[in-house]
């Protein structure tokens, strides 16, 4: 049976705060501070835990191997190098999985498999080395070639952030869906990180049916205003789409196109008097997960930043006790990932397939979220200061930890 499951990234070692993300408001404010990435870990662990408790599938990703040794060596590294360079070698970024990869499940696709893009990340140096082994990853946890389809990365010269600006509408997760991709316009303050040639690309490469795809364009405003990802303004789950007014560049347009092909569509809108933009990307209300609960019902699992900003809870509070589609609100702790810009929806990849299909070692139940809680909470350094990248030792403690993962999961091959 097709379901839905959530693969998390889970926290690296070196979790860090370099403020290397530039349109990246969170990321920018809390550039050198310390940073726990223990606690992150644990955090995100805790909502796996949480998502399973509800009923859902879950699934998770290993951290990648940082230091990057390879992309140090690429980049020529001595001691008179930029230290935003060094600390991009070492950024846990991989934990954002909805940017590991673009997915289309097999209902959407032409030759009825699930087809996976790994994300290029080229807009931001420290997320671009990511690619080469999220793939190794995503290929062995995709293995099975008559389920899955697992491609590359598009060319370089056409940025693409993966899943973070792809939505998917379908009146159940295993049926044929509408797929939406939203790019950004290049022009403004900040960089608009998803190419619209990147998304026609991985569109045709994923063989989606001309007919159930639409191309949407990002409000510049909104990218302007810190939503360098669509995620961070707008979140779909089956025939809902759960959006800020101010999401699209023309969201007349969008959302006629939208009813046009998919006539049961919900578009739940949050207006900017209600919550503004500013409001929308500080709280990371729409950076949410929005999931059917085995009941049927729909539930939004939003950072507890959401839920403390009085105008969000208002507007929680009377989404609620109205008739909406949305019936209940699960609010997590995931701090340490939102201080670096990366709520809730950020954290997971959704890749609806049966889970029989999926390598086991990915899957995650509570007997293997203790086995990976134990390793974090021994190993995981508690805290890591920016002038600690490159130090040796830290160095060989958090190589250290990742084996030890790694070994705790069965995923040598990772190594
Ligand atoms: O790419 N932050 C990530 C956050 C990604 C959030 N993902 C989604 N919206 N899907 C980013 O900007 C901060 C790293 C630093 O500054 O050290 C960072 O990369």
């Amino acid at each position: 049976m097709l379901r839905e499951i959530n693969f998390d990234g889970i926290v690296g070692p070196t979790h860090n705060f370099a403020g290397l993300s530039l349109g990246n408001l969170a990321a920018a404010a809390h550039a050198g501070q310390v940073s726990h990435p223990r606690a992150a870990a644990l955090q995100g662990l805790a909502k796996m835990r949480a998502n399973l408790a509800l009923g859902l599938a879950q699934g998770f990703f290993a951290p990648l191997p940082r230091p990057d040794q390879a992309w140090l060596e690429a980049l020529a590294a001595d001691e008179t190098m930029d230290t935003a360079l060094i600390a991009g070698a070492w950024s846990a970024s991989a934990m954002w999985a909805a940017n590991a990869a673009t997915v289309s499940p097999a209902p959407d696709t032409a030759d009825g498999r699930c087809h996976l893009t790994v994300a290029n990340l080229v807009t931001m140096p420290h997320r671009a080395h990511e690619w080469p082994d999220t793939l190794r990853q995503l290929r062995l946890a995709f293995a099975d070639t008559s389920h899955f389809a697992v491609h590359g990365p598009v060319p370089p010269c056409f940025g693409d952030e993966g899943a973070a600006n792809h939505m998917r509408l379908t009146s159940a997760h295993g049926e044929l869906g509408l797929e939406i991709f939203v790019y950004g316009r290049s022009g403004g303050a900040f960089p608009a990180r998803q190419h619209e040639q990147a998304s026609r690309l991985v569109a045709r490469r994923h063989r989606l049916d001309p007919a159930r795809v639409l191309f949407i364009e990002q409000n510049p405003e909104a990218i302007a205003g810190g939503a360098f990802h669509n995620d961070v303004v707008a979140v779909a789950n089956e025939r809902v789409l759960f959006t800020h007014e101010q999401a699209f560049a023309d969201p007349v347009g969008a959302y006629w196109a939208i009813r046009e092909t998919f006539p049961e569509v919900e578009i739940v809108t949050v207006p900017a008097s209600q919550v503004s933009l500013a409001q929308a990307v500080r709280s990371y209300l729409f950076n949410a997960q929005l999931v059917t609960l085995p009941t049927g019902e729909m539930a939004l699992v939003v950072p507890i930043e959401a839920w403390g900003s009085a105008p969000v809870r208002q507007w929680l509070d009377a989404m609620t006790a109205g008739n909406g589609p949305i019936r209940q609100v699960v609010p997590v702790d995931v701090r340490q990932s939102m201080a670096n810009g990366g709520g809730p929806a950020c954290l997971r990849l959704r890749v609806v397939a049966n889970p029989a299909t999926v390598d086991p070692r990915f899957l995650l139940d509570e007997a293997k979220a203790d086995r990976i809680e134990e390793v974090i909470a021994q190993i995981w350094p508690e805290t890591l200061e920016p002038h600690q990248l490159g130090d040796e030792r830290l160095t060989r403690q958090v190589r250290e930890a990742r084996a030890a993962l790694l070994a705790a999961l069965d995923l040598g091959e990772l190594a």
